[in-house]
């Protein structure tokens, strides 16, 4: 038996979280059959959802899961691309989880109008007289690992200047096709969609929703990624207060 763990939609997003939708495209994309469970992250190691138990093995991380089933299946996420596709690919792909991700965690975390209708309700089980000093830890350590990072220490306008420039180099390498590379989707097309939708949501207020929009190309590869692989919703519910 297979089980993606991780958590369905929250945020008007197919998942709160970038990596779980882009396990559960990859999935899809190599045609395995699994169950999708909530996560518990208590119970793992790297304390980091998506995680997948494939019956007594347990993998952990979205890049993880990914080569698991392509060595598993003898398939590759990227047949049919070139070299320099399959690298443009991976430098796609990291520059949207390694950059432009953390953008939009700044965006949602640090800001108090996004952290209180959004993650903020992560914390909805902890016990009334601990939560204030929970959640002021969790985005305290957000605001330490960004600033660690270097991306913490530019200020908001200076963030977006270069969260636009992937945005626009994305946009530039999907141009008119369909999907990153052509006609099929490939690997990158699963992480940085995944990207895309999380940063773009109305839900939060944040620049970075218009800077996806203006591009109309982006606005139609993100809601043709819903239509294939999120149409349905599968996951079991997360009560948000
Ligand atoms: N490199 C990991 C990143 C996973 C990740 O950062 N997951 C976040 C949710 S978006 C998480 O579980 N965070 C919990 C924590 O840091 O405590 C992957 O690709 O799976």
């Amino acid at each position: 038996m297979i089980t993606l763990y991780g958590w369905g939609p929250m945020f008007d997003c197919p998942s709160p979280s970038p990596y779980v939708m882009k396990s559960e495209i990859q999935l899809q994309m190599l045609g395995v059959s699994f169950d999708r469970a909530l996560a518990d992250l208590d119970a793992v190691s790297k304390h980091k959802a998506p995680y997948l138990r494939d019956g007594d093995l347990l993998i952990q991380d979205s890049n993880f899961i990914r080569s698991h089933f392509e060595k598993k299946l003898g398939k590759s996420l990227d047949a049919g691309l070139s070299d320099a596709q399959r690298a443009a690919g991976w430098a796609l792909e990291r520059m949207a989880e390694g950059h432009l991700a953390d953008v939009m965690v700044m965006e949602r975390w640090l800001k108090d109008e996004n952290f209180f209708k959004g993650p903020a309700h992560f914390f909805d089980g902890v016990p009334a007289g601990m939560r204030e000093d929970v959640m002021k830890q969790a985005r305290e350590g957000v605001a330490a690992t960004k600033h660690g990072q270097g991306i913490g220490r530019h200020s908001e306008a200076e963030r977006l200047d270069l969260g636009a420039r992937d945005i626009e180099a994305i946009a530039r390498q999907l141009a008119d096709r369909d999907y990153l590379f052509g006609d099929e989707p490939a690997a990158a097309d699963a992480s940085v969609s995944g990207v895309l939708i999380s940063s773009a949501t109305e839900f939060f207020d944040t620049p970075l929703k218009d800077l996806i929009r203006n591009h109309a190309n982006l606005v139609a590869y993100m809601d043709r990624i819903r239509a294939k692989y999120f149409a349905r919703n599968l996951w079991p519910s997360f009560e948000m207060a």
